[in-house]
Protein backbone atom coordinates (compact mmCIF):
# COMPACT_ATOMS: atom_id res chain seq x y z
CA UNK A 1 0.00 0.00 0.00
CA UNK A 2 0.96 3.58 -0.43
CA UNK A 3 0.16 5.76 1.86
CA UNK A 4 0.21 9.53 1.01
CA UNK A 5 0.66 11.72 4.04
CA UNK A 6 0.77 15.88 4.12
CA UNK A 7 3.13 17.37 6.33
CA UNK A 8 3.48 20.35 8.35
CA UNK A 9 6.15 21.92 6.33
CA UNK A 10 5.16 25.11 4.57
CA UNK A 11 7.82 27.10 3.97
CA UNK A 12 6.85 28.21 0.09
CA UNK A 13 3.03 27.98 0.24
CA UNK A 14 0.61 31.10 0.33
CA UNK A 15 -2.58 31.24 2.41
CA UNK A 16 -5.74 33.32 1.93
CA UNK A 17 -7.62 34.02 4.99
CA UNK A 18 -10.97 35.08 4.81
CA UNK A 19 -12.47 36.19 8.60
CA UNK A 20 -15.66 37.32 9.65
CA UNK A 21 -16.19 40.51 11.27
CA UNK A 22 -19.04 39.41 13.25
CA UNK A 23 -18.72 38.67 16.48
CA UNK A 24 -15.37 40.18 15.94
CA UNK A 25 -14.14 39.66 19.63
CA UNK A 26 -13.66 35.58 18.92
CA UNK A 27 -13.27 36.35 15.56
CA UNK A 28 -9.67 38.63 16.06
CA UNK A 29 -8.03 36.30 18.46
CA UNK A 30 -9.03 33.02 15.67
CA UNK A 31 -7.38 35.40 12.86
CA UNK A 32 -4.21 35.93 15.07
CA UNK A 33 -3.67 31.96 16.34
CA UNK A 34 -4.29 31.45 12.77
CA UNK A 35 -1.55 33.32 11.45
CA UNK A 36 0.93 32.62 14.55
CA UNK A 37 0.31 29.10 13.28
CA UNK A 38 1.43 29.47 9.79
CA UNK A 39 4.25 31.50 10.24
CA UNK A 40 5.56 29.22 12.96
CA UNK A 41 5.27 26.18 10.35
CA UNK A 42 7.81 28.06 7.77
CA UNK A 43 4.84 30.62 5.64
CA UNK A 44 6.22 34.23 5.08
CA UNK A 45 4.10 37.13 6.22
CA UNK A 46 4.07 38.04 3.01
CA UNK A 47 2.77 34.87 1.62
CA UNK A 48 -0.75 35.41 3.78
CA UNK A 49 -3.28 37.73 2.70
CA UNK A 50 -6.47 38.15 4.53
CA UNK A 51 -9.66 39.62 3.46
CA UNK A 52 -12.62 40.86 5.99
CA UNK A 53 -16.14 40.25 5.24
CA UNK A 54 -19.22 40.64 7.60
CA UNK A 55 -20.36 38.13 8.42
CA UNK A 56 -19.84 33.88 8.27
CA UNK A 57 -22.48 34.37 5.65
CA UNK A 58 -20.75 36.09 3.53
CA UNK A 59 -17.63 33.79 3.69
CA UNK A 60 -18.20 31.51 0.85
CA UNK A 61 -18.42 33.88 -2.07
CA UNK A 62 -15.22 35.05 -0.80
CA UNK A 63 -13.43 32.03 -0.31
CA UNK A 64 -14.40 30.84 -3.80
CA UNK A 65 -13.30 33.93 -5.21
CA UNK A 66 -9.70 33.64 -3.97
CA UNK A 67 -9.38 30.03 -4.57
CA UNK A 68 -10.39 30.32 -8.20
CA UNK A 69 -7.60 32.77 -8.48
CA UNK A 70 -5.04 30.04 -7.96
CA UNK A 71 -2.55 32.18 -6.36
CA UNK A 72 -3.19 30.32 -2.72
CA UNK A 73 -2.35 27.06 -1.97
CA UNK A 74 -5.07 26.84 0.60
CA UNK A 75 -7.79 29.26 1.97
CA UNK A 76 -8.66 29.41 5.48
CA UNK A 77 -12.40 30.52 6.71
CA UNK A 78 -12.90 32.23 10.22
CA UNK A 79 -15.76 33.23 12.03
CA UNK A 80 -18.34 32.73 15.14
CA UNK A 81 -21.86 32.08 14.87
CA UNK A 82 -23.42 32.33 18.08
CA UNK A 83 -26.68 30.52 18.91
CA UNK A 84 -29.27 33.19 19.99
CA UNK A 85 -33.05 32.53 20.41
CA UNK A 86 -34.32 32.62 17.24
CA UNK A 87 -33.56 30.01 14.06
CA UNK A 88 -31.05 32.67 12.56
CA UNK A 89 -28.20 31.02 13.73
CA UNK A 90 -29.22 27.30 11.76
CA UNK A 91 -29.16 29.20 8.43
CA UNK A 92 -26.30 31.29 8.85
CA UNK A 93 -24.15 28.30 9.78
CA UNK A 94 -26.01 25.75 7.75
CA UNK A 95 -25.40 28.21 4.81
CA UNK A 96 -21.42 29.00 5.79
CA UNK A 97 -20.49 25.19 6.27
CA UNK A 98 -22.54 24.74 2.82
CA UNK A 99 -21.03 26.92 0.74
CA UNK A 100 -17.22 26.44 2.28
CA UNK A 101 -17.65 23.04 0.98
CA UNK A 102 -18.68 24.21 -2.34
CA UNK A 103 -16.07 26.62 -2.58
CA UNK A 104 -13.30 23.49 -2.69
CA UNK A 105 -14.99 21.54 -4.89
CA UNK A 106 -15.65 24.66 -7.46
CA UNK A 107 -12.18 26.00 -7.73
CA UNK A 108 -10.04 22.19 -7.00
CA UNK A 109 -8.32 24.39 -4.29
CA UNK A 110 -8.42 23.11 -0.17
CA UNK A 111 -10.82 25.52 1.82
CA UNK A 112 -10.74 24.93 5.38
CA UNK A 113 -13.56 25.42 7.74
CA UNK A 114 -12.89 27.11 10.92
CA UNK A 115 -15.81 28.62 11.83
CA UNK A 116 -17.01 28.43 15.28
CA UNK A 117 -20.25 27.15 15.49
CA UNK A 118 -21.35 27.87 19.46
CA UNK A 119 -24.55 27.37 21.73
CA UNK A 120 -22.94 29.70 23.94
CA UNK A 121 -20.75 32.91 24.28
CA UNK A 122 -18.61 31.25 26.34
CA UNK A 123 -17.83 28.05 24.36
CA UNK A 124 -16.96 30.58 21.38
CA UNK A 125 -14.01 31.99 24.10
CA UNK A 126 -13.13 29.49 24.98
CA UNK A 127 -12.27 27.72 21.85
CA UNK A 128 -10.65 31.07 20.29
CA UNK A 129 -8.21 31.21 23.58
CA UNK A 130 -4.66 31.17 22.20
CA UNK A 131 -3.75 29.35 25.49
CA UNK A 132 -6.08 26.46 24.78
CA UNK A 133 -7.83 24.54 21.91
CA UNK A 134 -8.08 27.56 19.45
CA UNK A 135 -9.33 27.09 16.37
CA UNK A 136 -7.70 29.71 14.42
CA UNK A 137 -4.57 27.65 15.31
CA UNK A 138 -5.88 24.30 14.34
CA UNK A 139 -7.43 25.76 10.45
CA UNK A 140 -3.73 26.75 10.36
CA UNK A 141 -2.52 23.28 10.73
CA UNK A 142 -5.09 21.39 8.71
CA UNK A 143 -4.69 24.37 5.58
CA UNK A 144 -0.78 22.99 5.41
CA UNK A 145 -1.68 19.31 6.32
CA UNK A 146 -4.46 19.77 2.87
CA UNK A 147 -1.57 22.10 0.74
CA UNK A 148 1.10 19.67 1.45
CA UNK A 149 -1.15 16.76 0.30
CA UNK A 150 -2.65 18.22 -2.42
CA UNK A 151 0.60 19.10 -3.91
CA UNK A 152 1.80 15.16 -3.61
CA UNK A 153 -1.16 14.25 -5.35
CA UNK A 154 -1.15 17.04 -7.97
CA UNK A 155 2.60 16.05 -9.28
CA UNK A 156 1.35 12.39 -9.75
CA UNK A 157 -1.79 13.91 -11.59
CA UNK A 158 0.70 16.29 -14.23
CA UNK A 159 3.81 13.89 -14.59
CA UNK A 160 1.45 10.43 -15.34
CA UNK A 161 -0.27 12.17 -18.63
CA UNK A 162 2.92 13.56 -19.87
CA UNK A 163 4.82 10.17 -19.30
CA UNK A 164 2.27 8.14 -20.70
CA UNK A 165 2.40 10.16 -23.69
CA UNK A 166 6.03 10.11 -24.03
CA UNK A 167 5.69 6.43 -23.46
CA UNK A 168 3.64 6.19 -26.64
CA UNK A 169 5.82 8.25 -28.58
CA UNK A 170 8.75 6.17 -28.32
CA UNK A 171 6.40 3.29 -28.92
CA UNK A 172 4.87 4.50 -32.28
CA UNK A 173 8.55 5.48 -33.13
CA UNK A 174 9.70 2.02 -32.61
CA UNK A 175 7.00 0.64 -34.74
CA UNK A 176 7.67 3.21 -37.47
CA UNK A 177 11.79 2.22 -37.50
CA UNK A 178 11.02 -1.21 -37.37
CA UNK A 179 7.97 -0.78 -40.39
CA UNK A 180 10.35 1.39 -42.43
CA UNK A 181 12.23 -0.88 -44.24
CA UNK A 182 9.59 -3.25 -45.19
CA UNK A 183 7.83 -0.40 -46.34
CA UNK A 184 10.53 0.49 -48.81
CA UNK A 185 10.86 -2.80 -50.25
N1 LIG B 1 -22.83 36.32 11.43
C1 LIG B 1 -21.88 35.63 12.09
O1 LIG B 1 -20.75 35.51 11.58
N2 LIG B 1 -22.13 35.09 13.30
C2 LIG B 1 -23.36 35.18 13.88
O2 LIG B 1 -23.52 34.67 15.01
C3 LIG B 1 -24.38 35.89 13.20
N3 LIG B 1 -25.70 36.02 13.81
O3 LIG B 1 -25.95 35.41 14.84
O4 LIG B 1 -26.54 36.73 13.29
C4 LIG B 1 -24.08 36.47 11.94
N4 LIG B 1 -24.99 37.15 11.26
C5 LIG B 1 -24.67 38.00 10.12
C6 LIG B 1 -24.63 37.23 8.81
O5 LIG B 1 -23.51 36.38 8.77
C7 LIG B 1 -24.57 38.17 7.62
O6 LIG B 1 -23.43 38.97 7.69
C8 LIG B 1 -25.79 39.08 7.51
O7 LIG B 1 -26.99 38.32 7.57
C9 LIG B 1 -25.78 39.86 6.16
O8 LIG B 1 -25.86 38.98 5.05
Amino acid sequence: MKLHKGSQDAMGLRFGIVVARFNKFVTSKLLSSCVDGLTSHGVKADDIEAVRVPGAFEIPLVARTMARTKRFDAIICLGAVIQGDTPHFDYISAEASRGIGQAALDADVPVIFGVLTTHTIAQAIERSDPTKFNRGGEAAKSAIEMATVMRLLRVGEEISPNVKREALNVKRETSAKKRAPRERK
